[in-house]
């Protein structure tokens, strides 16, 4: 770990009233959950356009409920880590603070975070194809693919954001006014492909803020951020908050 960087880091989060954080599915990776584009990543049986597409959905809904049923199962047996205990603490110690997730296993809820936004959806909710009608459902394994609508009897789909959808603009704005609002944006556990979630640092770094990278692996914004750290996040970001004093 270069401690000098995490040092600056640590000042730096430490000092700010304010905090964007912007996680990946690398934040869950030591709760068990495989990441996207990581070695045994869940693409890796399947691309991405294969199976979280609309157009995969209208083809074959049945695989792509199955593929969904299968993570499912993965994600009710898995419990946050203490990266996502971190992002609680910091929560209950900044004055302003917001969460920006693009993982859709609902950990970061979970593990007790507030102010979120889950700008990808959330697995455990369906969406009805015919009435729209949002409902959460926690059943594992699901008894019935493609689930049906508890109102409507029709079927649903996850409510999910697929690749070629957008995302809700209430979200972006959310997204925005987060990053507008903060001193110092954390990017943890994303390798930055996915858009818009990948432009983030940049907006956040040429409205002047601080920008702080936490993964595993170099990304397309190591380099450009203002600090990037090298690691776990599980190991890195209970550093943040041992630090931080009682009225910060
Ligand atoms: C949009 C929900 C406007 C579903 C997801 C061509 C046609 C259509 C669209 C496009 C196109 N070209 C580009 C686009 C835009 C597209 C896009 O970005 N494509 C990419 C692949 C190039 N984006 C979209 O379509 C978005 N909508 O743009 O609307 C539009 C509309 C039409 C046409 C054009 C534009 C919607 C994107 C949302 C897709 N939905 N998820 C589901 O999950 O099933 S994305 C999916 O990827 C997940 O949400 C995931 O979170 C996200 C990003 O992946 P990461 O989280 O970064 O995970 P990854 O495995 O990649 O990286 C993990 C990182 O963690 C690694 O770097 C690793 O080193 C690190 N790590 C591992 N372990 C640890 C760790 N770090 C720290 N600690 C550890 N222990
Ligand atoms: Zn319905």
């Amino acid at each position: 770990m270069d401690n000098e960087n995490l040092d600056k880091a640590i000042e730096l989060v430490e000092n700010a009233n304010n905090l964007a954080i912007l996680t990946g599915a690398g934040i869950s990776a030591e709760s068990g959950i495989p990441t996207f584009r990581d070695e045994g990543g869940l693409w890796k049986e399947h691309r991405p356009e294969d199976i979280a597409t609309p157009e995969a959905f209208a083809k074959d809904p049945q695989f792509v409920w199955e593929w969904y049923d299968l993570r499912r199962q993965t994600i009710i047996e898995a419990e946050p880590n203490p990266g996502h205990f971190a992002l609680v603490e910091l929560e209950n110690k900044k004055e302003g603070f917001t969460l920006i997730t693009q993982n859709i296993d609902g950990l970061h809820k979970k593990a007790g975070n507030k102010s979120m936004i889950e700008m990808h959806g959330n697995i455990w909710q369906m969406r009805c194809t015919k009435c729209g009608h949002i409902y959460h459902d926690y059943e594992v394994p699901l008894k019935q693919i493609p689930p049906s609508c508890e109102k409507c009897g029709e079927m649903t789909r996850p409510n999910v954001v697929w690749f070629g959808e957008i995302i809700p603009m209430s979200a972006i704005d959310a997204c925005v006014v987060a990053i507008d609002k903060c001193d110092v944006m954390l990017i943890i556990g994303t390798s930055g492909v996915v858009e818009p979630a990948a432009s983030m640092g940049l907006m956040a770094m040429r409205s002047g803020k601080k920008v702080i990278e936490i993964n595993l692996d170099a990304t397309p914004g190591t380099g450009m951020y203002d600090i990037s750290l090298r690691g776990k996040s599980g190991e890195i970001l209970p550093e943040f908050y041992k630090h931080t004093t009682e009225y910060n």
